[in-house]
């Protein structure tokens, strides 16, 4: 639809339009110190209004601050009070290894602890590692700490040749639960460098041992399973075998000492032992 034009009548005067025109267009001076009064309230205003805004700006951080600060101090409370557990890392406890009381830590500690996890007896006082469970680690710890051993290694035989020694545990007709003995070597001129496993399912994986004993001529070896007592050897097994270097020409004497054993409920049994070159194929 086309704009119409106006009505004549509805014009304003030509004078005063023209007065209009020039005064939209012409430039009113204004005096420096009302300019500057009305800056001076716009800062007024505007200060009111974003200066509260900080205020609760600051606020907000100052509240984060604590929280951070109440964090941090209650971590550092948490690490004083916990101690060990924080560092993760195996402390032993000491006497609390001798689980059955008997003055020393030996192998049989360790069994009795493997039977306790398996039939879910156990006691804050058996966390040996003190990492807050009871667990296989704790049981690893006490098996370590039976077969410590304190030994020089032996000067590099030269031309050594290498060895198998086997060694047999006769449990009698009882159940072999756990062992411990003392091995070592007799003669000169031979040293250990290895120690492996047995040939029953339940000693099939190596003894534990001390590694500090590799190029040594002594090894405290230990091993237990608190499987049920159908899954034990009952008759005579090879437990294990100790790799030696030694003189071809060497006639190598062995000794098993301090031999002691379990059954399946941790009753010492009496067991025989050997310890029998083998002979190569
Ligand atoms: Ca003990
Ligand atoms: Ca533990």
């Amino acid at each position: 639809m086309a704009n119409p034009e106006p009505d004549p009548q509805d014009r304003l005067p030509e004078r005063l339009e023209e007065a209009l025109r020039q005064s939209a267009s012409k430039r009113i001076p204004v005096s420096q110190e009302r300019d500057e009064k009305v800056l001076l309230g716009c800062r007024e205003q505007l200060r009111g209004k974003f200066g509260r805004a900080r205020w609760q700006q600051r606020i907000i951080w100052a509240a984060a601050a604590l929280v951070v600060l109440a964090l941090f101090g209650w971590s550092l409370i948490y690490r004083v009070g916990n101690g060990p557990r924080d560092r993760g890392t195996a402390e032993f406890a000491g006497n609390a290894a001798d689980l059955n009381g008997n003055g020393r830590v030996d192998i049989f500690d360790a069994f009795v602890l493997a039977r306790g996890i398996r039939d879910g007896r156990t006691g804050t006082t058996w966390d040996i590692n003190r990492d807050a469970v009871v667990d296989a680690k704790d049981v690893l710890a006490i098996a370590q700490l039976a077969v410590r051993i304190g030994t020089q290694p032996k000067q590099k035989i030269e031309g050594a040749s290498f060895r198998v020694i086997d060694i047999f545990l006769d449990p009698k007709g009882k159940s072999l639960g756990a062992y411990q003995l003392h091995w070592k070597i007799t003669t000169p001129n031979a040293r250990i460098v290895g120690i492996e496993g047995g040939d029953h399912p339940a000693f099939r994986n190596p003894p534990q041992y001390d590694p500090r004993v590799i190029q040594g001529e002594r090894v405290v070896v230990a091993a237990f399973n608190a499987a049920a007592e159908k899954s034990l050897p009952k008759t005579k097994i090879r437990i294990g075998s100790i790799h030696i270097e030694a003189t071809p020409a060497a006639t190598c004497r062995f000794e098993i000492e301090n031999l002691e054993a379990a059954d399946a409920q941790g009753s010492r049994i009496s067991v025989n032992a050997q310890s029998v070159e083998r002979r190569k194929r």
